[in-house]
């Protein structure tokens, strides 16, 4: 593996929230620079190839004097294209099989899960870690299924064989309960991208998540 993976405070971007490629890279620096451990690149608005590719760039570049991994939703070409640490795909994206073949062994593997079903189906061999959500309703992901809840994200927790991170509408008020499943750790889009203070924003959720564990 490249980089070590610590799940704890999973920084997803949206190019849309950060205000474009320019955006995400400056919430990247900060956001890293006061505690998040992972960063994943994820568009909810359709991009071009070539937009994915700059803004990977852009991302790898801004990551690189660091230890924390930047993910690639769904786009394994671009990850590959850009060396990244890892990629992370939905239900409806390339299957996780399919996924680790094509970036082998030295990369991590993410994969969402939205329900108990979802769940019983990883492959567990082949992922690195799960996100599940939306454990809160948000409106950063259009598509998103419904929000499961503290008690079945709970459920999901005991009975997962990975490291997970949850996701959905988590922010500041929500970690205490998230982080007390025994969740290894949180992921959130809108409690970082967009927000005026992201250095504040960022120590605020880290201490919350240490406090809480
Ligand atoms: N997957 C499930 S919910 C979600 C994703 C990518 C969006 C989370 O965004 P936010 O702003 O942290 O609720
Ligand atoms: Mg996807």
């Amino acid at each position: 593996m490249q980089k070590k993976l610590d799940l704890t405070l999973y920084l997803v971007l949206d190019p849309t929230l950060c205000g474009g490629i320019s955006g995400m890279v400056d919430t990247t620096k900060i956001a890293v620079a006061n505690g998040v451990t992972a960063v994943q690149l994820r568009s909810e608005q359709e991009l071009t190839g070539k937009d994915w590719y700059k803004a990977a760039l852009a991302l790898k570049e801004a990551l690189s004097q660091t230890s924390v991994p930047l993910l690639i939703n769904d786009h394994v070409d671009i990850a590959l294209a850009v060396d990244a640490d890892g990629v992370h795909v939905g239900q409806n994206d390339l299957p996780v099989d399919v996924a680790r073949r094509l970036i082998g062994k030295n990369k991590w593997l993410g994969l969402s899960v939205s329900n108990q079903q979802q769940l019983e189906t990883v492959p567990w061999q082949n992922v690195d870690y799960i996100g599940i959500g939306p454990v809160y309703p948000t409106s950063t992901k259009k598509d998103a299924s419904s929000a499961l809840g503290i008690e079945q994200l709970t459920q999901l927790v005991k009975t997962k064989h990975c490291p997970a991170v949850a996701i959905g509408g988590i922010d500041i008020t929500k970690i205490t309960e998230v982080m007390q499943t025994g969740i290894e750790g949180v992921a959130v889009v809108s409690a970082i991208c967009g927000q005026s203070n992201i250095e504040q924003a960022t120590t605020l959720l880290i201490n919350k998540i240490n406090q809480a564990r």
